[in-house]
């Protein structure tokens, strides 16, 4: 008895912080206002209301549209189109995935419900009380019960193999060309390429008419991609190399999803994620976070330009990177648009710490 008393009072010790976190989560949430300051004090930008706060828009370079970081999309590729289905895959996954859905799933599911509603209709038409008035008083036929059973085992192992193989190939990923760390923050995506030196912030880009766009904040235009999914700073991978994602958070959990390359990833803080992507057709796909994670949860959109491995290259030199094995970039001054000051620190750092940085990315790749 003893044992037991001692026991309820341990766990009414320990509900007690969980009750008492419980109730001062409920509590600030009577009050907006107050619960919102900390988040947008908190929030480096701030929230969702900078694209680039630290560069002036006279510091960037002009906006050639097509050139590598600016391609300009294609419709119906890569993008919401309205169609039904799933979105046009450039990924051997994404094509397998498709093909099960499109071919295996749907056609069976329409069988089985076409089958159950003739069985319906029959049963409703056939035994009605008019056409059947003395109702059969059969209680269980053997065969049919044999049948009701093997039946639906079958096709949960038809379903099951074709998905089982597709798992195998999507978690059984060939050796990784490129490794891209991504961040989820409220509210926009970093991104950043260890091995070459390349790291930067990507925001949405707001409308011409958007009230809360600051003066110095590039517009959207249609070369950038459709409204609520267009970004300023796109991230670039090669065309047909295997691209490695490790996925993380820094505040919330968010989910980096990428509908044309069949992935959806949460992004979780203090834990990393991996998936992967090998995108055989050059192009502009968009996605967006998928994971509800505040205020401007549906203005983080993720924007990715696959180009071939020359303009990769390319587009690393730009950013103030450097394709592993090769001499870093001079000087931060030729940094692109698209580097951040953090992203341009690390090649402008002394001469000394280049070399080592260089020889680990070789022996990486
Ligand atoms: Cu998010």
């Amino acid at each position: 008895m003893r044992l037991i008393g001692w026991a309820i009072a341990l766990a009414a010790a320990g509900l007690t912080p969980a009750a008492a976190a419980q109730s001062n989560a409920a509590a600030p949430a009577q009050s907006a206002p107050t619960a919102a300051a900390p988040a947008a004090t908190t929030a480096t930008p701030p929230a969702g209301t900078a694209q680039e706060p630290n560069k002036p828009d006279a510091a960037q370079p002009a906006i050639v549209p097509g050139s590598v970081g600016h391609m300009i999309p294609t419709a119906g590729v890569g993008e919401p189109d309205g169609r039904k289905g799933v979105q046009l895959q450039v990924t051997p996954i994404g094509k397998e995935a498709a093909s099960f859905h499109n071919d295996w799933l749907l056609p069976l599911c329409a069988a089985i419900s076409i089958l159950v509603l003739v069985l319906m209709l029959i049963a409703i038409i056939r035994f009605r009380r008019g056409a059947n008035p003395t109702p059969s008083r059969n209680s269980h036929n053997t065969t049919i019960e044999v049948i009701w059973t093997l039946v639906p085992v079958l096709v949960l192992v038809a379903i099951a193999i074709p998905s089982i193989r597709l798992l195998r190939h999507q978690y059984s990923p060939p050796p990784a060309d490129l490794t891209v760390k991504v961040t989820g923050h409220q509210w926009y995506w970093s991104y950043e390429l260890p091995d070459y030196g390349v790291s930067f912030d990507s925001y949405i880009l707001k409308e011409a008419n958007d009230p809360t766009r600051q003066a110095n904040q590039r517009a959207r235009t249609d070369n950038d991609g459709p409204p609520l999914l267009a970004v300023d700073n796109r991230l670039v991978i090669p065309q047909g190399k295997v691209v490695k994602f490790i996925i993380t958070a820094d505040d919330v959990i968010h989910s980096f999803a990428m509908p044309a390359f069949w992935i959806k990833q949460d992004a979780n803080p203090g834990q990393l994620h991996e998936t992967w992507a090998k995108v055989d057709r050059a192009g502009v796909y968009f996605g967006q976070c998928s994971e509800l994670c505040g205020a401007r949860h549906g203005f983080m959109p993720i924007a990715i330009e696959v180009v071939p491995q020359a303009q990769f290259a390319q587009w690393v030199g730009q950013n103030g990177g450097h394709m592993p094995g090769s001499k870093p970039a001079a000087a931060p001054a030729t940094a692109s648009a698209n580097a951040t000051p953090a992203a341009a620190q690390p090649t402008g750092a002394t001469p000394a710490t280049q070399p080592a940085t260089n020889q680990a990315a070789t022996a990486q790749n």
